[in-house]
């Protein structure tokens, strides 16, 4: 006989919340750790995802798995991470579909997830040949191309990958790509260590149905020494470099050698679209959509109508700043022309940055093609080991590019970006790629920046940099920044940026002097993070000392006050009706908000020296600290609001204080 039915509800309740209960627990372990390392991820350089329609940045879901070497499950042992676990099942994965991992095995899913930072499980188990939909737009698909195309050599370079994505990367480009145009494939081994990486893959390819051959570096030297190992055994006409983690999906090449071979000079990034690191799941990438980088010279992707580019045909190339890094495909003969890459940069990072300075600045185009697509899977952090220190290598790759390419910027670098001093380049040597430079007779970095990347938000020597402080009359440096002001001969013909920039500059050592850190309050952003899809408010507190970037800001001369990560400060009305009841509840809320830029009106301000008031140009209104009462946390908060000026009201009154940012 059975438990009657009323207990047995119960067991099955209690039963479940307890599940529910051991589950709340361990997500919440998980979302506290990451948090912990998300911080410094952020800083080092992870490329995120590219953009999609909608905003992709923010959707990301790290809560569920594991990130991270940590040991909360224990130390992996020698033989669990050799061992190949791929155990296909037909039709996982079809079409792109994400793959679920059955409850039984959550554990070992997240066991194994550390070892390449992307679930192993869910990638074991689809079939190396899986389906993908064609991604391509309806203009792409009817687009012909040429027989005639030069071949090109596939170059995958890799440290210690698992094998189900290694080979699903090199199947893909064998069966997506026509024979004629694949000379070969080229896979170095950066000095792995997983035996199935032996000779069981040595083995394996042998067999392939396109010529693969398979070299390894004697050192672990990174993806830069790999890459050039590569390239120097190719045979083909073109090289294509992939990360090892990728899916080539249908016609993803022929767009790419197509412009090759109508311009060699330059060098093409295919979409890359979003295999997911939790589920393995392809999604397609918005189209349009460019690269560059930020203060700390992290690759970011920005999306293209902001860059007012209407192209009349949606299959023409997309001219980007600056690459992701890992995909493209280049001419061999004009890689090894432009300087192939600095030998010198170690493990990981700075290495694309500094191929698109050089490309752009040498003569070169960088380009994203729309019809090209291939998927890469995107992680939250990187699986392997940085001989040197990750912080070391890193900052040291990214200063050789800043010392070779950035000009006078390269000081920007040195004295914003963590790790980095200004007697940094006391120790590095750059004198080779400084005499490349000479030789192939590059253009200077002003030029990149005004040409290339015409809205980007570094300083600039026609805008002003530094920090915006609230000028509150009561502490010293208030007042004598007033006193100082009302020195200057151009405060009467103060309402143009261009002048006021230069009564500022002309000033600046007096008023670098004049910020008081301990005592003055500073314009600053209220998250740590920059809102890229989404917004945030605004308010007045300590100043930092740098390399914090929160309260630095560059103002152009059309009025765009800018800060780190294409954020402006913008004036938007208020919602009405029900979001703004709601919204009136929260006291953070206001109508001025940190957010992308875009070149409108309404992210255009004006400054009266006279005055020291900060005005919206299309409203007239200014920019005022106001005190208010937060709801959610019954504390008073401070948020700064645009509303109707009044030349008496302290709260209004803001000094600019000049940072330095080049020698
Ligand atoms: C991006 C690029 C990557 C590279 C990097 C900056 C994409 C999709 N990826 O980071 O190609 O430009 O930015 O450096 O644009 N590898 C080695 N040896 C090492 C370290 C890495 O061979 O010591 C391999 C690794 O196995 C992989 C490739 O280099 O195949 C790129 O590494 P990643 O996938 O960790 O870089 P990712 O995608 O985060
Ligand atoms: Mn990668």
């Amino acid at each position: 006989m059975g438990l009657p039915f009323q207990q047995l509800k119960k067991l099955w309740l209690l039963y479940l919340f307890l599940l529910f209960f051991a589950f709340f627990m361990f997500a919440l372990s998980i979302n506290l750790y990451v948090s912990s390392i998300q911080n410094y991820d952020q800083e080092h350089n992870q490329p995120k995802p590219a953009p999609r329609r909608r905003s992709v940045f923010t959707r990301k879901n790290v809560i569920a798995h594991y990130i991270g070497k940590g040991d909360i499950f224990g130390n992996m042992t020698a033989d669990e991470y050799n061992i190949n676990s791929f155990n296909p099942i037909q039709g996982e994965g079809a079409e792109g579909r994400p793959v679920f991992i059955p409850p039984r095995d959550g554990f070992r899913m997240q066991r194994f997830f550390r070892l390449n930072s992307f679930n192993l499980l869910a990638s074991d188990r689809i079939p190396l040949n899986r389906t993908l939909r064609d991604y391509r737009i309806k203009e792409c698909r009817e687009k012909k191309y040429s027989t005639a195309l030069p071949t090109t050599s596939v170059i995958i370079v890799f440290h210690n990958e698992a094998w189900s994505v290694l080979l699903r990367t090199i199947t893909s480009v064998i069966n997506r790509t026509p024979k004629k145009l694949l000379k070969e494939i080229i896979l170095i081994d950066d000095a792995s260590d997983r035996t199935y990486l032996k000779k069981p893959l040595e083995n394996y390819i042998k067999v392939l149905a396109v010529r693969t051959r398979l070299l390894r570096t004697p050192t672990r030297g990174g993806l830069v020494p790999a890459r050039l190992l590569g390239a120097e055994h190719a045979r083909g006409e073109v090289l294509t470099f992939l990360d090892a983690h990728c899916e080539c999906s249908r016609g993803w090449l022929e767009p790419m050698l197509t412009r090759i071979k109508e311009s060699r000079s330059s060098v093409v990034c295919p979409v890359i679209d979003i295999i997911s690191d939790d589920n393995f799941s392809y999604t397609k990438t918005f189209e349009n959509h460019w690269g560059a980088f930020n203060w700390q010279m992290s690759f970011r992707w920005f999306g293209a109508e902001r860059r007012g580019v209407k192209r009349e045909d949606p299959t023409t190339n997309i001219a980007t700043p600056a690459m992701a890094g890992g995909l493209f495909a280049i001419d061999k003969k004009y890689f090894f022309d432009i300087g192939a890459y600095d030998r010198d940069m170690k493990i990981w990072g700075g290495e694309n940055v500094e191929m698109s300075f050089r490309i752009w600045q040498c003569g070169g185009t960088v380009e994203i093609s729309p019809c090209s697509h291939v998927g890469h899977v995107f992680r939250s952090s990187t699986p392997y080991t940085f001989p040197g220190g990750m912080t070391e290598v890193l900052t040291k790759n990214i200063a050789r590019a800043a010392m070779v390419w950035m000009d006078d910027w390269q000081y920007f670098v040195f004295l914003y970006t963590s790790g980095l001093t200004l007697s940094t380049p006391n120790e590095i040597d750059v004198s080779e790629r400084l005499a490349l430079r000479e030789k192939l007779n590059c253009k200077p970095f002003s030029w990149y920046l005004e040409h290339i990347w015409p809205e980007h938000f570094f300083p600039a020597p026609d805008r002003f940099f530094g920090k915006i402080i609230w000028l509150d009359g009561e502490t010293e440096s208030a007042q004598a920044y007033t006193a100082n002001m009302k020195n200057l001969p151009g405060r009467l013909i103060s309402r143009e940026w261009p002048r006021i920039f230069n009564e500022i500059h002309k000033n600046s050592d007096q008023l670098v002097s004049l910020l008081d850190l301990e005592r003055d309050k500073c314009l600053r952003a209220t998250k740590r993070d920059a809102p890229r899809t989404s917004m945030q408010p605004v308010t007045v507190g300590d100043c930092t000392a740098h390399p914090s970037s929160m309260d630095m800001f560059v103002v152009t001369p059309k009025g765009q006050i800018m800060t780190n990560d294409n954020v402006c400060l913008t004036y938007s009305e208020q919602k009405h009706g029900i979001i703004k009841l709601l919204k009136s509840r929260n006291a953070t809320t206001s109508n001025v908000q940190l957010t992308q830029c875009f070149d409108e009106p309404k992210q255009h301000w004006i400054y009266d020296m006279d005055t020291q008031q900060l005005t919206h140009s299309q409203t007239k209104f200014c920019l005022t600290l106001k005190s208010a009462k937060s709801v959610r946390s019954h504390t008073t908060e401070k948020i700064v609001v645009a509303v109707e000026c009044n030349i008496k009201d302290i709260t209004q009154k803001w000094g600019f204080i000049p940072l330095p940012w080049r020698m």
